[in-house]
């Protein structure tokens, strides 16, 4: 990983340098082409792929983008650990390395770099300090999703907007900009979910932490190229999570704590 953020300039100079990162496992047919589509639709911000030692040599291709192209740089990781933990390890990096803007943003082209700039407008317009891209408020879209897609998505969604009492149409969806101090203010070290939960935890402790939290709709476009990772085991671990923690603010609701 060469070029540190304090090389770049953007034009953005509200908002400050922008890091972008992309957590791959086995992307090797997507990762060129949505590192291109990032960096021709937003040529200011920067890219961090954030590789899971992937056998079907993504980390490889990562290297040689990162070569051609100082903003876009690489971390290799160990092995499989979830979506989770790599974020945790991206953010870890680009807090340290001076980035005021960190985004999250699917391989797959599910997350298009195009809408990026919503994100970020959001960021400024409405003075967010998180931006979620949601697929279900108004405006917002899924295409080439199968139906039982939806309902999960939609299901879990209500599920823990009842459950938890969060104001969020789409708490589960892995395309949003966080201003550095939303992340130095939720205390990453005891984040623990790993799959889809890892998304509800991160946006449940930015509104318990008073921080503003907005959607903005996206069209999330389902991968055409390589295998989701999804799992029955992902599934279950958000289920019991948010049915823990709902259950954990309730007791805390009635013991008077808050
Ligand atoms: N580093 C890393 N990335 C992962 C892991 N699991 C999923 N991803 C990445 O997370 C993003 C979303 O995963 P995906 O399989 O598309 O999930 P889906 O969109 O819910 O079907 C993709 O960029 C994946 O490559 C993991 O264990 N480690
Ligand atoms: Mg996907």
């Amino acid at each position: 990983m060469t070029d540190p953020a304090s090389n770049s300039t953007n034009s953005s100079a509200e908002l400050g340098k922008v890091l972008v990162i992309i957590p791959t496992y086995n992307e090797a047919e997507n990762i060129e082409r949505i590192v291109q589509r990032v960096r021709t639709a937003n040529p200011d911000v920067h890219v961090l792929i954030a590789d899971d030692n992937s056998p079907d040599g993504t980390g490889e291709i990562a290297d040689r983008l990162a070569e051609t192209d100082g903003q876009v740089h690489v971390m290799h990781r160990k092995g499989k650990e979830g979506l989770g933990a790599a974020y945790l390890a991206g953010f870890r990096w680009g807090l340290e390395q001076g980035y005021d803007v960190l985004v999250e943003m699917d391989a797959d082209g599910s997350h298009q770099p195009e809408q990026l700039p919503r994100l970020l407008n959001a960021l400024q317009e409405q003075q967010a300090d998180l931006v979620l891209g949601s697929r279900w408020v108004k405006g917002g879209e899924v295409v080439n999703w199968p139906k039982s897609r939806e309902i999960l998505s939609r299901g879990g969604n209500t599920y823990a907007r009842i459950m938890m009492g969060i104001p969020l149409r789409d708490a589960t969806g892995g395309y949003r900009a966080f201003r550095r101090r939303t992340l130095e203010g939720i205390d990453l070290a005891s984040v623990q979910s790993q799959g889809y939960c890892f998304q509800v935890d991160l946006a449940w402790r930015a509104i318990k932490a008073g921080f503003r939290v907005v959607e903005v709709p996206i069209t999330f476009v389902e991968r055409e190229l390589g295998a989701s990772k999804m799992s029955r085991q992902i599934v279950m671990e958000a289920l019991w999570r948010v049915t823990a923690w709902g259950l954990r603010a309730r007791l805390d609701r009635l013991r008077g704590k808050r």
